[in-house]
């Protein structure tokens, strides 16, 4: 065989062997549609699997930025993120393609609390630490995962009730002034002197995915102060998802099953924002000078000009910058130092009132 055709085999012998190298080193590739980037597990950067629930709402983009900005490559962290639609199944899907790709941390932002303990077993038979984040999940074996990071739902609801005792408060103490101007009435007199305030107050609420922690401790924490007052009576409590279409779907359901609702507790902005147009469209009117009192859930910025147009009262904070705490908890891990297993956010009360000066700053 001439020199020329040996020479030329072997160029073309090594150009395979390289192909094939190349082809074999260790990648890690993505086994879901949903589950962007493909990581170099060469690479020193820690790499982070997050499962976020859904895209469902504004407050949850607001969270998904927040993860995504704190978890650079700049700051030493690689991220593959996931999105599960609203669906267990698939974020369960999206944990099981970290397992594969060994991960060195998984991020989780359970769409619902229960149903989580096998795949996060498996998590942990393969030696990957698990956080939880925003919503909590329910488990016996708290071993499953090694921190939770979010909002206290429960005392959102509180807050929602304790605010609107408050405001109850407020409409009578003017209404004594009005009456006291104009003469009582000998019952009146008894009846507000004995705070026997029989009005009753007619309240709705549109809850949030049911099962989900949002759900579950707003709704808790507004009923056990509703408890307190026997003229607060809840009409209905039907779940709007979280979502502006079916808010308005189920707000426009009660509006037609009742003609006297005078409080809408709403358990996040979306499903205000639809409400608030099922009772325009019902030629009604809501918020400061509306006949339908407004309470929400989320601030997100909408919400403030929504405020600011009077169409909302109050609306209770539950903040979803949770990224800078995530990168710091796994910085710690990452030195073995101790980390508390639940750590919450700062969150506040926003009164229409006010709206407009406590939103300068605000970044969602
Ligand atoms: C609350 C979060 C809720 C928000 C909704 O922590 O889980 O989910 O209140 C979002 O806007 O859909």
């Amino acid at each position: 065989m001439n020199k020329n055709i040996k020479i030329i085999l072997w160029i073309i012998f090594i150009g395979l062997i390289a192909l094939a190298s190349y082809s074999l080193r260790p990648m890690k590739n993505i086994q879901n549609s949903e589950v962007e980037n493909t990581v170099d597990i060469n690479s020193d950067l820690i790499i982070v699997g997050f499962s976020q629930l859904g895209s469902e709402s504004d407050w949850r983009t607001a969270n998904t930025k927040s993860i995504q900005n704190a978890l650079t490559k700049k700051n030493g962290f690689s991220l593959i993120f996931s999105n599960g639609r609203q669906s267990q199944e698939n974020q369960i899907k999206d944990v099981r393609s970290f397992i594969f790709q060994e991960v060195d941390y998984i991020v989780i932002a359970p769409v619902t609390e229960t149903g989580w303990d096998t795949v996060l077993k498996e998590a942990r038979e393969a030696g990957i630490p698990v956080i939880i984040v925003d919503r909590m999940i329910n488990t016996d074996d708290e071993s499953l995962y090694v921190a939770c990071v979010g909002t206290d739902k429960y005392a959102e609801g509180e807050k929602a009730g304790i605010w609107l005792e408050k405001y109850l408060e407020e409409q009578k103490s003017e209404e004594n002034v009005t009456q006291e101007n104009e003469s009582l009435s000998e019952e009146t007199a008894s009846q507000e002197e004995n705070g026997l305030n029989t009005e009753v107050i007619n309240i709705v609420v549109l809850e949030g995915t049911p099962n989900s922690t949002a759900q579950i401790g707003r709704s808790k924490g507004f009923e056990d102060i509703a408890r307190k007052h026997e003229n607060w009576n809840i009409l209905a409590q039907d779940s709007g998802d979280f979502t502006k279409a079916k808010g308005k779907e189920v707000m426009a359901k009660y509006l037609q099953e009742y003609d006297d609702i005078d409080i809408l507790v709403s358990q996040n902005d979306d499903m205000t924002f639809g409400a608030i147009e099922a009772i325009q469209e019902a030629g009604l009117t809501c918020g400061v000078n509306g006949k339908i009192k407004v309470i929400s859930f989320d601030a997100v910025s909408e919400a403030f000009d929504r405020m600011e147009d009077g169409l909302i009262n109050v609306d209770i904070e539950c903040n979803p910058l949770q990224g800078q705490l995530i990168a710091e908890l796994i910085e710690r891990l990452e030195k073995g130092k101790k980390v508390d297993k639940v750590s919450y956010v700062e969150e506040k009360v926003f009164k229409a009132e006010n709206a407009g000066i406590e939103r300068i700053g605000r970044s969602y």
